[in-house]
């Protein structure tokens, strides 16, 4: 992988239980609590077994994670038609929300540290906020690693906390939650201007191939050393054009099966609408992230 490069894995399930940190409960506002009873044994243990800083006085710091919503490499402007895909069609973006979890900092000695197990973006209401997470272990760290989405096991409604319930993905096509929902106006050359809607989530549905849109994003190439009471800012970008270029998202193409549209024959459904029904745009749409996120700083701010 080249510094600061991207890799997205479909499955990512290392041993964990030898180099797991967990931050306590009062780490971030979305923290997810019950689900992780195993895993905060393994710490408990580890943190026991392992010595660590004892007497309780662990060296930790804060993190700061900012994700900046883009278009082409510059800031994106919401509601203006004036971007364009690569299979050419003229958009502009009304709606971009999405979900991250299992949000993970890696240390230079190879351990992990959990920073946060969900959040959410929404490039219209938020734009890029911060996520400040308190009592991350002091170290030098060289890489960070979330799931866009959530990982499928855990894909079913109402695992996350009540926050997250706007995110939730029609019971009908599988239930759980969305990883994205993309939705703008784009030109038509006649007869005028129309909307897509590209969501994507875990399709499971009769009579429908399943297909799931999460997968595990690593920006790497960095180091960058937290110190006790200190603070360290990493920068992402989310390019939202990528999302259609590779491979292509034609707004016009024709779904490849049309049996499954729930349009009444003669009219036939294209890529830009039902994108939850449709296991060929959340393939679409999974292949398109390898290049959707950009490391654009990881600094040591104190
Ligand atoms: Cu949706």
């Amino acid at each position: 992988m080249q510094p600061g490069g991207v890799a997205v894995q479909a499955q990512r399930e290392p041993d964990r239980s030898e180099s797991i940190y967990i931050l306590g409960m009062g780490a971030h506002a979305f923290r997810r609590s019950g689900n992780r009873a195993v895993f905060a044994l393994v710490t408990l243990a580890c943190l026991l077994a392992c010595g660590g800083t004892g007497g309780g006085s662990r060296e930790e710091g804060a993190l700061t994670l900012v994700f900046r919503h883009q278009n082409d490499g510059a800031a994106l402007e919401i509601d203006q038609l004036i971007y364009q895909n690569e299979a050419g069609n003229q958009y502009s973006v009304e709606k971009f929300e999405y979900l991250i979890t299992d949000i993970w900092l890696i240390r230079e000695d190879g351990r992990i540290v959990e920073v946060a197990d969900a959040i959410q973006g929404n490039a219209v209401t938020l734009g890029a906020i911060d996520h400040p997470f308190e009592g991350v272990p002091a170290g030098r760290y060289t890489a960070i690693e979330f799931r866009w989405g959530i990982h499928p096991d855990r894909n079913r409604n109402f695992t996350l906390d009540s926050s997250f319930d706007n995110l939730l993905w029609p019971p009908n096509l599988g239930g759980g939650y969305h990883a994205m929902r993309f939705e703008g106006d784009w030109s038509l050359a006649a007869p005028g201007d129309s909307s897509f809607s590209l969501h994507s989530g875990y399709l499971r549905a009769a009579g429908r191939r399943e297909a799931d849109g999460s997968f595990v994003v690593r920006l790497d190439g960095f180091a960058i050393t937290l110190r006790d009471e200190g603070e360290i800012e990493i920068e992402i970008a989310i390019d939202v054009d990528r999302w259609m270029n590779d491979p292509l998202i034609d707004l016009t193409a024709e779904w490849a099966d049309q049996s499954i549209c729930p349009l009444a024959a003669p009219a036939t459904c294209t890529l830009a609408a039902f994108s939850m029904m449709n296991p060929e745009t959340q393939e679409l749409l999974r292949d398109n992230g390898d290049d959707v996120f950009s490391l654009l700083d990881a600094r040591s701010s104190r």
